[in-house]
Parts: C-alpha cells; sequence; structure tokens
C-alpha cells in the first residue's frame, strides 16, 4: 500500500516538471537536515500569526515585528467557516482576505506555512468546520467518510488552486514553503478504528495530488504517509519528539507553545523567555531540528463569535508580540537573540557531522562539525543547580537548566538563561468615560412565550442542530395550567454553557459551566399563577467545541426540566412536553448593534435605575481618541454579552466570570483603530446578567516602563559577535566586553522618568515590582542616568566605573539596574527639543 503510494507521487513530480518546463529547483524539497529552498538548506523560524485574529491595517506592522524579532516564516491556519459560511459561497474580504496577508508577508520577504487543516482545533469555533457540515447526510467528520472527504478536497482544493491563480507557492516564485493537511489526527485516530488509517493515507495522497510543488506536513502524525513530514507539536519537543520516520525527513516543529490559550474563569498560563529558548535550543541541538514555529508568536483577538467554547477573546496575549501588536519583553528580544545565535551556527548545523557526549551528571555537549574550521556546540545543564564544565579545554559557567551556544566551538554568544533584553511592562489609560446616564439609550429585549415562538416540537430539541450556529442563543418555552397555590421549585439542566431562566416574564435564575465542566443546573424556588404559566428558558452557548472525535455527534442544550413541589414530594417532569423555541434574540434579528439596525427598536433613557436588567441592550455613541496606541473597553462592570462598534463585534465578553483569587479572568476588550471613525461611533453592548454600563471606560495601552539589568558577573560575548548580536547594531557600537544596560520606548515615545537607578549591588532585578538599593551604591547613578537616557527613545550606559564619579565597593561584584517610564514624545513637549 505504502509502496504504492510512493510510485504514484512519483509519476505525479516528473509529471510537473515535464508539463511546465520548470526545472525542479524551483520547488521547495528536503531532506534529513532541512527543507531546501533555492537549491539550500535552511535553518527556518516561524511564528504564528493568524490573519483573522487582527485586521488588515495591522498586518505590515505586525509582520515588520516578526521580522526584526529574527523571523523567517508566518505561519497560518485557514479558517473554513469564515471563508465558507455556507456551501459554495465563498468569504475572502477583510480580516479573511487570505491573498493579501500572504502577499504582505512576501512583500516584506518572509516565507509562508500555510496550514490548511481545513480541520484546524485552534480555539477557534468548531476547530474551523463550517456547521452547515453537521446537516450532511451520513457524514462523520474526520474519517474514512466519503461526504466529509468530498467537502474536505472540495475546500483544500479551493485554497490551493486560489493560491496557485495568484503565483503564491515558493514554486511558481511566491512566499508559501510548506503546507499542512489535517491536524494532530493521531490524537483521535483510534477512535475511528478501521475508519481512521485510509483517511490518513487518502489526505496525504489528496494533498499531494495538488501539485503544490512544496513540501506538506501533518503535525503530531508520527506515521504520515511518504513524502508528508511528520512534524511534532507541543512545548518541549527537543526531549519529546521521537523523530522524522524516515531519514530523509527534516525534524519540524509546528506548535511551540510559547503560552497556552485562556478560557473564561481560567489564569493567563506564562510561559518564561528563558524556557521557551531552552527548549528551542535543544530542539536544534538534540533533535537537529531546522524549522521551529512559535504558536502563537501574536495570538490577537478572537472577535465576534469565533472563539471556541469559553475561550476568551484574547488570544495568547502572552506571546513575543501581545493581543494588541505590542512587543512583549523581554521575551521578543531573548528569542531575537537566540535566533541570531542559532543561525551563526548554520553551516555546521547544516552539514556537519553530529556528534554528543557527556560533560557531567547532567551536562551534555552537542557539536555539530562541517568543513575545516566549521564547529558549532550547544552546552546543555539539564540540572536545577548551575554547573561549570569543561569543553575543548575551557572552562564554562553554565546558569541551572541553560543552554550555551557557542558558534565556534569556543566563544559563548548566547546562554538559554541570561538575559539581556530590557523587560517592559503596559499599562492603561482612560481616554474616554460613559459614565453620564444621558448618554445611553436602552432597550430590554423580548422574553417570548409559547404562543410567539416560531418552532415546536414534544421534546428538548438539541441546541447546535435548532440554532444551526445563527446565534449563540435559544429560547426554549411552555405554557402549562397550574391548579393551586403555593412555592416551587424550578429545575433545569442543562450540557451547557449557560442558562437564563424566566417564569411569567420574571427572572428566577442563571446557571453556567466552565471550559472543563460545561453542565450546569439551576435550581430555583419560583412563585406560580393559579392558571395559565409561562416558563421561557434561554440556553447560552459561549462558542463551540472545537475538538475531539465526532464532532458532529456532540449535544448541547436543555436535557431536563421540571418543577417540583418545595418539598419535592409531587413533581412535573417537562422532559417530553411540548415546546417552542425561538432561536436567537430579538435584537439580534433586527442587528440593532449597526446603524441601520438600531432603528428599529424603541430605545428609553437609561434613567435612574439602578437595579441592573437581565437580556437588556446598552447603545452610545464615542469619538475617536487621538494618537495611535491600540484601544480597550474596560468592561469591568458588566456581566456577560458581546459588544459591537460601528456594527462590527468585538467579540464575547464576560467580566463576571472570576477567576479562584477573585479578579476578573478578562475585562479588557480590544477595540481595533480601524473599526473606528473619527467621531460618532456607535458602540453597542448585549449584557445578560445585568451590568453597570455607566461605568465602563475607553482606554489606550501602551508600553509605559522598561528596565534594564547588566552585571559584572554575566558578560556579553566576545566580537566578533557582539556587534552582530547588540540591537541591530544601529544605536551603539560596542568593542569592549562592558557589559551594558540599554532601555528603548516604543516608536514615538521617549523616556520621560527614572523610576529606578542604582550601579552597585541592587536587588530584585527586571523582574521585581519594586527593586531596592543594596549595601553598594554609586550616588550619582540616577544623574548619569538621567543625563544619557531623557527624552531618548534609546540609551546605553557601559556598566563601567568610568561612567560614574567613583567605585562605590571596591572588590565587590557591580550589576547596573534601571527602570524608566516612557510617554508620547508630543505629550511631553518639555523634551522635544532635546532629541
Ligand atoms: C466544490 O463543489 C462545488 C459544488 O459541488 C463545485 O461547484 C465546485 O466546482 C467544487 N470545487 C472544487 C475546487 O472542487
Ligand atoms: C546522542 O547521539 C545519539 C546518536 O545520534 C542519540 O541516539 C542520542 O539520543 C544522543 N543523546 C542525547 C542525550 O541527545
Ligand atoms: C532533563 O531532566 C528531566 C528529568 O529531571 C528529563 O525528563 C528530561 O528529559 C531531561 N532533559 C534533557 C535534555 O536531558
Ligand atoms: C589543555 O590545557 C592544558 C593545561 O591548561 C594544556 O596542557 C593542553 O595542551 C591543552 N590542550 C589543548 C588541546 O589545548
Ligand atoms: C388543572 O385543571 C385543568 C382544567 O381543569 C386540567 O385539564 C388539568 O389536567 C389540571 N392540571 C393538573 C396538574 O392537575
Ligand atoms: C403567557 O403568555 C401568553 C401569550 O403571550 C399571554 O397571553 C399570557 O398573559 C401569559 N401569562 C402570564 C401569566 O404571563
Ligand atoms: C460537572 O458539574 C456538575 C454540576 O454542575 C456535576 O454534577 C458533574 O459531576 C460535573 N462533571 C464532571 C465530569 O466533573
Ligand atoms: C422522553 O421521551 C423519550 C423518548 O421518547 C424517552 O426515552 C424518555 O424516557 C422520556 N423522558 C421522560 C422524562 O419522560
Ligand atoms: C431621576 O431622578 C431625578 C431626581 O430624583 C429626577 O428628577 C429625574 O426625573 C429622574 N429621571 C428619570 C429618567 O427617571
Ligand atoms: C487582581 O487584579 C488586581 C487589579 O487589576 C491586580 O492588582 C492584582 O495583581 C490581581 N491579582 C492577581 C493575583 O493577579
Ligand atoms: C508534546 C508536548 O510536549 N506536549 C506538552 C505540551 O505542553 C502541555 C502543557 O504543559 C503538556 O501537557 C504536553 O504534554
Amino acid at each position: 500500500m505504502a509502496w504504492q503510494f510512493c510510485w504514484v507521487v512519483l509519476v505525479v513530480v516528473v509529471a510537473v516538471i515535464g508539463e511546465n518546463g520548470r526545472s525542479i529547483r524551483g520547488d521547495v524539497t528536503y531532506d534529513g537536515r532541512s527543507l531546501i529552498i533555492d537549491g539550500e538548506r535552511r535553518i527556518l523560524f516561524s511564528g504564528s500569526i493568524h490573519y483573522p485574529r487582527s485586521t488588515p491595517e495591522m498586518w505590515p506592522s505586525l509582520i515588520a515585528k516578526a521580522k526584526e524579532g529574527g523571523v523567517d516564516v508566518i505561519q497560518t491556519y485557514v479558517f473554513w467557516n469564515q471563508h465558507e459560511p455556507q456551501p459554495s459561497q465563498y468569504n475572502f474580504e477583510g480580516r479573511l482576505d487570505l491573498v493579501r496577508f500572504i502577499k504582505e508577508i512576501q512583500a516584506q520577504g518572509l516565507y509562508a506555512t500555510l496550514r490548511i487543516g481545513p480541520f484546524i482545533e485552534a480555539e477557534w469555533t468548531y476547530g474551523g468546520l463550517p456547521f452547515w457540515l453537521h446537516d450532511v447526510k451520513d457524514i462523520v467528520y474526520r474519517s474514512d467518510n466519503e461526504p466529509f472527504k468530498f467537502y474536505m478536497q472540495n475546500f483544500t482544493t479551493k485554497i490551493v488552486n486560489l493560491m496557485k491563480s495568484e503565483n503564491l507557492y515558493a514554486s511558481q516564485g511566491g512566499p508559501i514553503i510548506l503546507s499542512q493537511i489535517e491536524n494532530e489526527y493521531k490524537n483521535v485516530e483510534a477512535a475511528f478504528h478501521e475508519k481512521g488509517p485510509p483517511y490518513v493515507l487518502w489526505a496525504a495522497k489528496m494533498a499531494v495530488g495538488l501539485q503544490t510543488g512544496v513540501p506538506w506536513v501533518m503535525c503530531k502524525q508520527d506515521d504520515a504517509p511518504d513524502p508528508v513530514i511528520n512534524s511534532c507539536n507541543g512545548m518541549r519537543c527537543g526531549e519529546t519528539f521521537a523523530g522524522p520516520n524516515s531519514r530523509n525527513k527534516p525534524a519540524v516543529w509546528t506548535e511551540n507553545w510559547t503560552s497556552f490559550y485562556q478560557v473564561f474563569g481560567g489564569k493567563p498560563y506564562i510561559r518564561s523567555a528563558e524556557d521557551i529558548a531552552f527548549h528551542v535550543a535543544l530542539f536544534v541541538a538534540a533533535k537537529k531540528g531546522s524549522y521551529v514555529n512559535y504558536y502563537m508568536y501574536h495570538g490577537g483577538t478572537n472577535f465576534g463569535r469565533t472563539g471556541s467554547a469559553y475561550v476568551t477573546t484574547s488570544y495568547y496575549d502572552q506571546a513575543p508580540l501581545d493581543e494588541y501588536g505590542l512587543i512583549r519583553q523581554p521575551k521578543w528580544g531573548h528569542l531575537k537573540e537566540l535566533h541570531a545565535a542559532i543561525k551563526f551556527c548554520s553551516a555546521p548545523l547544516l552539514s556537519g557531522t553530529y556528534t554528543n557526549f557527556s560533560l557531567g551528571e547532567s551536562q551534555e555537549a552537542h557539536v555539530f562539525q562541517g568543513k575545516p574550521g566549521e564547529c558549532a556546540a550547544f552546552l546543555v545543564n539539564n540540572n536545577s543547580r548551575s554547573a561549570t564544565v569543561k569543553f575543548q579545554n575551557q572552562s564554562y559557567e553554565l546558569p541551572k537548566l541553560s543552554i550555551s551556544i557557542l558558534p565556534d566551538c569556543q566563544s559563548e554568544v548566547f546562554n538559554t538563561a541570561k538575559v539581556s533584553s530590557q523587560y517592559n511592562s503596559r499599562s492603561t489609560a482612560p481616554v474616554t468615560r460613559f459614565n453620564s446616564a444621558e448618554q445611553w439609550d436602552t432597550f430590554q429585549d423580548v422574553i417570548p412565550n409559547f404562543e410567539e415562538t416560531s418552532t415546536r416540537s414534544d421534546k428538548l430539541l438539541e441546541h447546535m442542530g435548532t440554532t444551526k450556529d445563527k446565534s449563540d442563543y435559544l429560547w426554549y418555552t411552555f405554557s402549562f395550567q397550574y391548579n393551586s397555590s403555593g412555592d416551587n421549585r424550578l429545575y433545569v439542566n442543562s450540557l451547557g454553557h449557560v442558562v437564563h431562566a424566566f417564569v411569567n416574564n420574571l427572572f428566577v435564575g442563571s446557571a453556567h459551566g466552565s471550559h472543563d465542566n460545561g453542565t450546569c443546573t439551576i435550581e430555583t424556588s419560583i412563585s406560580l399563577n393559579n392558571g395559565m404559566n409561562n416558563v421561557s428558558l434561554l440556553s447560552v452557548m459561549v462558542g463551540l467545541q472545537d475538538s475531539g472525535a465526532y464532532l458532529e455527534r456532540r449535544v448541547t442544550g436543555l436535557q431536563k426540566v421540571m418543577i417540583q413541589s418545595k418539598d419535592k414530594t409531587v413533581s412535573q417532569d417537562f422532559t417530553n412536553y411540548s415546546w417552542g423555541y425561538n432561536v436567537g434574540l430579538l435584537g439580534e434579528q433586527l442587528q440593532i448593534y449597526n446603524d441601520e439596525g438600531s432603528n428599529k427598536v424603541q430605545w428609553s433613557d437609561i434613567g435612574n435605575s439602578t437595579q441592573p436588567l437581565p437580556l437588556t441592550w446598552y447603545k452610545t455613541s464615542f469619538d475617536a481618541p487621538s494618537g495611535d496606541d491600540p484601544l480597550v473597553l474596560n468592561l469591568g462592570t458588566m456581566g456577560k454579552g458581546e459588544a459591537w462598534v460601528n456594527g462590527q463585534s468585538i467579540g464575547r465578553y464576560w467580566s463576571s466570570f472570576l477567576i479562584p483569587n477573585g479578579n476578573s479572568s478578562q475585562t479588557l476588550y480590544h477595540v481595533p483603530r480601524s473599526f473606528l471613525k473619527s467621531s460618532g461611533n456607535l458602540l453597542v453592548l448585549l449584557e445578560e446578567f445585568g451590568g453597570d454600563p455607566l461605568q465602563i471606560t475607553l482606554e489606550t495601552i501602551s508600553i509605559s516602563r522598561v528596565c534594564g539589568y547588566a552585571s559584572e558577573s554575566h558578560l556579553p560575548p566576545v566580537t566578533p559577535w557582539v556587534d552582530l548580536m547588540n540591537n541591530k547594531g544601529r544605536h551603539t557600537r560596542q568593542h569592549d566586553r562592558r557589559p551594558r544596560v540599554q532601555l528603548e520606548c516604543p516608536p514615538g515615545k521617549v523616556i520621560s522618568k527614572i523610576v529606578f537607578a542604582s550601579f552597585g549591588n541592587p536587588s530584585g532585578g527586571c523582574e521585581s515590582e519594586n527593586p531596592i538599593l543594596g549595601s553598594c551604591h554609586s550616588s550619582n547613578t540616577r544623574v548619569v542616568v538621567e543625563k544619557a537616557c531623557l527624552g531618548k527613545t534609546f540609551c546605553s550606559i557601559s556598566l563601567s566605573i568610568g561612567s560614574f564619579d567613583r567605585d562605590p565597593c571596591p572588590g565587590i561584584s557591580k550589576a547596573i539596574l534601571v527602570v524608566a517610564e516612557c510617554i508620547s514624545k508630543d505629550l511631553d513637549d518639555p523634551w522635544s527639543n532635546l532629541i
């Protein structure tokens, strides 16, 4: 079977060459060392940026910052359910303009990897599959199933043809060097039994048959059929990857998680720059890795209803470029230096011989020996204590859990645990308040009773199959005759994700699940009328699930509804009762969140009501704040719902979902500048639980603080590496080995204040909120630093006695620590004449 398959591929390749008369040199190929582009082996660093998670206006700067960070390749998934919302109806506009995104990558001289999937998971609703697949007869997703294979091939072909028609494959002179088919299929393959393996073979053959002239990968698929490359996903591929499944395939890491996605009710996941650098260096050294992708390099925002179940709108904010595209330090800078250090090793890494040997109990050397004079070494200390090792007759000090990189087998140019990049931190500043009641209009959405519903059934319908994912909301209603009086209890059980209950138009209770357990139950006391009673239950989903086998069989929505007497002795089960359904809220149907739709209902004054009401819409308008700092809405005083700016959804918010320490899991919601006009921007909020819109604010977010640290005990690398490693060499040229602190504010900002400065032995370092002076401190540090830095975008201070008036403590190893504030140039005129 496999042999036959290889033969087919061979014929295809020959046919391509014959037909186009193009030399194979134009195609991207590979061998056991790396991808081969234009006839050359390459070490490639790649960063994931998903085009629908930012805006076309942000793409050029995101890509430029990735390039400056030493990234060679931009990797993206392709988002099927956004591109084909209905069968054969395609959308490639705006944030979905894939061709424009790939061309922007090309314009900046980078390569692209296209992970078509088309199942992608990606914390994207339904894993990227269009929901209409659900109603295709006899479909079983991601298995040897004809209907699924038909649609998968149809979309994959559509995308490949689109790329080909714009000459975007490297084989056509374009930037795309690699493609992916399927996604982490091995995680679910066993569940499909005999329908799994043939599907893998079919997917590989189908993809290869599309003749892109560039290789395909299958991630986490250790038996990916030839010529498809099996690649690794995870945090520690230098340790966990079993390796390519053929000696002729390179070691490719498609997802090295820089952080982790966050869910409502969950904490952000922080992964240190040092830990990421360690595992990247280890993958290159111990697995001969030649392609490493950061998942994510920029996470961005889950706008609209695109996030999967319970996922926050803020996606991988902890990546080297944060949600708004601001550089996150020291992660970005530390990885930039890592990339430069590894690139210096390219020649021996890509063509040398490899050996490894022990340097101690948990220390190892990985050595690549190329042509005479070409030698690169990676010295690994896997101990939780620092170690001094001898390598080729020289001593090296290796901090705990670190790897030193020696591009000439002598000079340490980089150590994964020694961070010399500056640190930075963000802050927000409110620019627009909405605290006057006159600014707001409000509209109470309608609670439909059984009589007003359009769909009827004598049972509880499955939520997704009923809404077809047209809305998060589904009303379940019934009416019933009650012949006595007294207190009663309502019991509602749902598989997700949120349920709000109303009896005779009065709100009686809510419940919600969480990412790990969607089940939720309402048990609340209610009072019934003697006579007809109306019960209306609103089932809400917070994104569809994105992973696991048999996604088409998932069920959500209400499972059981009962009304019981207070002592539970009398109980009536309404599960198989006469139910009426409405998909979506009235405000959604009328699109009252955009300019045109907002005229279709009667809004009222917000009044003096301090009582927050469920299912309330709020409307106001605001002018665009000046400047170009990114903007966020602080919705900390709201509960849960969705927010729109000029008719565009900035996503679902859920500020009232707290993490165990009592903080909200997300209060800041990104408003891209490009969504705004200069004045009269329409802001609409849909609030489910009840919140206080008067206390929300529009805020700018910016890098407001930078911190640099250098110590005598951590010498920078010797020349000639130093000029190359040094921040692009653009500001200073160092020809000495004195450590120096370099501080840089973002473009357009200058250092306005020195918060802390000490030459001596300050403690705390840049990771500390409040560094403190040590026993040794040069009293004129501040004067020296202010002279060098105030009013500047960039400054550099050498850790040398000469810079200061005297040695504050002879014989003691000294360091310099500087914390500074950055402020916009135009906000801070006093300094402008100093520049
Ligand atoms: C996809 O399917 C549609 C409808 O069946 C068909 O018109 C179209 O040509 C197909 N596209 C491709 C690329 O196969
Ligand atoms: C050392 O190299 C050998 C041969 O390539 C390999 O099998 C082994 O896993 C390597 N050891 C380490 C610790 O990487
Ligand atoms: C480092 O040690 C841990 C156990 O403490 C082990 O799991 C891991 O594989 C080791 N890594 C390397 C690179 O040797
Ligand atoms: C290693 O160092 C020792 C003593 O410092 C010296 O005698 C020896 O020649 C050196 N060997 C090499 C290969 O440089
Ligand atoms: C309430 O009374 C109505 C009309 O008499 C009757 O049809 C119904 O079955 C009674 N319901 C209950 C729960 O007793
Ligand atoms: C129940 O709903 C019907 C239809 O909308 C309405 O006529 C009736 O007044 C409602 N009953 C109660 C008690 O709200
Ligand atoms: C999920 O939560 C419900 C309560 O809402 C609980 O009864 C159930 O046991 C939980 N399931 C799991 C798997 O934890
Ligand atoms: C509802 O009906 C289904 C099938 O018709 C049955 O399996 C189920 O037991 C019924 N549930 C209740 C609570 O009556
Ligand atoms: C709000 O309260 C003030 C003072 O109590 C009153 O004068 C005003 O009419 C009220 N406005 C509304 C809309 O109820
Ligand atoms: C909780 O939020 C407050 C205010 O934003 C912040 O100062 C504090 O550090 C947070 N606590 C934790 C444990 O994150
Ligand atoms: C393949 C791999 O390394 N997976 C790991 C990725 O990181 C998560 C979270 O730390 C681990 O649970 C996985 O084992």
